[in-house]
């Protein structure tokens, strides 16, 4: 059959009014912070499925950042027993008693009501072919914040990662604090 032909305007024209750029999305953003930079806002692609690992284990970002994780899952399982989800935690949290407590909240998505006010931003809980994003703003303070999957035993198989917030080169002395590394 003949080739369909478009042209490019018209697809960047239809797509801009739900989205902030026409660049296609590229399917392997294994290094976090080489992704390209929309205007005002960065898009984390994290890919995830039966490995029970996230395909960006590091993510840098500025204080007050603010970014966008969208998150999928290509997991050949039921969702009853491979389900992912992506829970990003304040690094002064108790990450040990939050584990615990979500991996007994299945009602909740695996996700402990009494706790939330510890999470800076979480997706739902994905099964195979599934995705969701979150938009929320990298934390002021430097440092390093968890992120993780709660689904039971996926944090101890490796299913874990790191968002580092480094202190914009020339802050305020007194704002900052030692890189951690
Ligand atoms: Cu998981």
């Amino acid at each position: 059959m003949p080739p369909m032909r478009l042209p490019p305007a018209f697809f960047c024209l239809a797509i801009a009014l739900g989205l902030a750029a026409c660049a296609p999305k590229e399917a392997a953003p294994t290094a976090a912070g080489a992704a390209p930079a929309a205007p005002g806002r960065r898009v984390i692609e994290i890919m995830t499925g039966d490995n029970m690992k996230y395909s960006v284990p590091e993510i840098d970002a500025a204080p007050g950042e603010e970014l966008k994780v969208v998150m999928s899952s290509n997991s050949s399982q039921p969702r009853e027993v491979m389900a992912h989800n992506f829970v990003l935690l304040d690094k002064d949290a108790d990450l040990v008693d939050f584990i615990q407590a979500a991996s007994t909240a299945k009602a909740d998505g695996y996700l402990p009501t009494e706790l939330m006010g510890e999470v800076i931003a979480h997706t739902k809980l994905l099964g195979g072919g599934q995705s969701d994003e979150v938009v929320f703003k990298a934390p002021a303070a430097p440092g390093e914040y968890p992120y993780f999957c709660t689904f039971p035993g996926h944090y101890l198989t490796g299913m874990h990662g790191t968002l580092v917030v480094k202190a914009a080169a020339g802050a305020t002395p007194g704002a900052a604090v030692p890189a951690a590394h």
